[in-house]
């Protein structure tokens, strides 16, 4: 049995739980306790200052120039005149520092997961850190969660905490609404290019900027609240044009219920999952226990 350290601030509502498998997306207000998402702050910053996110930013210019991929920019922050700022992301936080394992099981985020998942028992699979400094010119590409997780089963969702205000100007993340219903299997891309992961298979993610009247919801968020997707639901995310807002957010994937470890080719392996194979159900120490 996990114990969170705080609750959350009220519970998830019928309605909320109706739309996110109705829409594989909801985003839900004022729920998570502002301290505890604060609290976060520091512990990015060190990590963001240790070096240990990945420069996409870097990536996407390299890409571009070698492999000749076109990198995902917004034209128009790219022509603003605001200073270029950077795009940093890193995952598995958890695996190094107490703080972000801490976060990521005993915050009340996990209770809100299992209501959605309806399920029982939520694993930890990873977190990620995603921060576009201001004047970040990279989008990110359209692209599906579960493509990229070594993982078989219908209750997996990622949930995503902004420590800033966000709105569409600066870098709000993008969702296709219902396309959790569809099963295609979609390759995983470089996030900020139109590169697909070399080695994977499955249809390429369209890119749903260029598609007229494509069905696009995106929240003005604020700390508090959490927008949770499922993990087949296509999205991406603007270029952050504010010369003065950060946008950072920390964006966790939870497995629940019935949820089995399944290989996928190509996807990037992880030092943890040595050893496991395909049907092996869930459990600690690769996938800590958050509630149950
Ligand atoms: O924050 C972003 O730019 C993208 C977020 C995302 O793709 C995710 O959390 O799965």
């Amino acid at each position: 049995m996990t114990t969170p350290t705080s609750a959350p601030r009220r519970s998830v509502t019928d309605e909320e739980i109706a739309t996110f498998w109705r829409d594989g997306v909801v985003c839900l207000r004022d729920i998570l306790p502002l301290d505890v998402v604060m609290a976060m702050a520091d512990p990015i910053d060190r990590m963001l200052a240790a070096d240990e996110a990945a420069d996409l930013t870097a990536m996407a210019d390299a890409l571009e120039s070698g492999a000749g991929a076109t990198r995902l920019v917004d034209e128009g922050v790219a022509a603003s005149g605001v200073a270029r700022g950077t795009f940093r992301g890193g995952t598995d936080h958890w695996c190094v520092h107490p703080e972000f394992a801490e976060f990521a099981t005993t915050s009340p985020v996990p209770t809100v997961v299992a209501a959605l998942l309806r399920s029982k028992s939520v694993w930890l699979y990873e977190d990620s850190v995603l921060v576009k400094e201001p004047g970040t010119q990279e989008r990110t590409g359209f692209h599906q969660d579960m493509a990229y997780f070594h993982l078989d089963g219908e209750n997996v969702c990622t949930t995503w905490i902004p420590l800033d205000e966000v709105d569409y100007s600066t870098g709000a993340v993008v969702y296709v609404v219902g396309s959790h219903l569809d099963h295609t299997e979609y390759r995983p891309n470089m996030f900020v290019s139109d590169m697909q992961l070399p080695g994977t298979v499955g249809e390429a993610v369209p890119d749903y900027s260029m598609i007229d009247d494509a069905p696009i919801v995106s929240f003005e968020t604020k700390p508090g609240d959490l927008v949770v997707h499922h993990a087949r639901t296509i999205h991406g995310a603007g270029a952050n044009a504010s010369a003065t807002r950060r946008r950072r957010a920390i964006s966790i994937r939870y497995a629940g219920d019935g949820v089995v470890f399944h290989r996928r080719v190509g996807a990037p392996e992880k030092p943890h999952h040595a050893g496991l194979r395909d049907g092996d159900r869930l459990s600690t120490p690769a996938f800590p226990l958050a509630h149950g």
